[in-house]
């Protein structure tokens, strides 16, 4: 008795998987050319799963060679991002973004400092001492969520199947918000989508 239970368990379980997909967004500009750093988010009309949301990458922007890497981390609202000074200056790191606005006053070599993003949106950051860092935050509420890679693909996988909104963001994508939104619908199994925009917008100025 106690076998047949986990075997109906497991099967509700695969069919559960079987209604999902693998969505792969190719983002290009006008040219054709690939676009890197553009954050890609699904949201199923279903609805996303309860509870936190957890990415595969770690959440952090480090200060290196007087610069922040990566240029774009997409966290989750609520999550907490680290700011690992590794240079040998002083940052001060700060964001004057409409609901993520903070600062974190200077700090030196081999520090740490965290700032928790409680709203969704973006988070553009500066250095209060070096004009050229410039990076972002794009904080979603949904765990369907990537950025593209130098090839300008990104593989979003277990999409619950069925209609769906996808939204492309970049900080040059030249719309309002720097963010385009479609209506599509996902499959199971492996689907595609090419974006094609105009990335020639002024990243944003602080
Ligand atoms: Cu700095």
């Amino acid at each position: 008795m106690r076998a047949l239970l986990v075997l109906i368990f497991a099967c509700s379980a695969f069919a559960g998987m079987a209604h999902a997909g693998d969505l792969t967004v190719s983002v290009r500009d006008t040219g054709g050319r690939p676009v890197r750093d553009a954050v890609v988010t699904v949201r199923p009309d279903s609805g996303v799963p309860s509870g936190p949301i957890r990415f595969s990458w770690p959440l952090r922007v480090v200060q290196q060679n007087v610069q922040f890497q990566p240029y774009v981390l997409i966290a989750p609202v609520g999550g907490t991002v680290a700011f690992p000074n590794l240079d040998r200056v002083r940052h001060h790191v700060y964001s004057f973004s409409r609901g993520n606005r903070f600062e974190i006053e200077l700090f030196g070599q081999d520090q740490t400092r965290t700032h928790t993003f409680a709203a969704t949106g973006v988070a553009a950051l500066g250095c209060n001492i070096h004009d050229q860092m410039l990076a972002y935050v794009k904080v979603v509420d949904t765990p369907y969520a990537g950025k593209t890679d130098a090839a300008g693909d990104v593989t979003i996988a277990g999409i619950p199947a069925g209609a769906a909104r996808l939204m492309v963001w970049h900080p040059q994508l030249n719309v309002r918000g720097n963010e385009s939104a479609y209506v599509l619908t996902i499959g199971t199994g492996p689907g595609r989508q090419t974006m094609t925009g105009d990335f020639s917008a002024r990243a944003a100025v602080r």
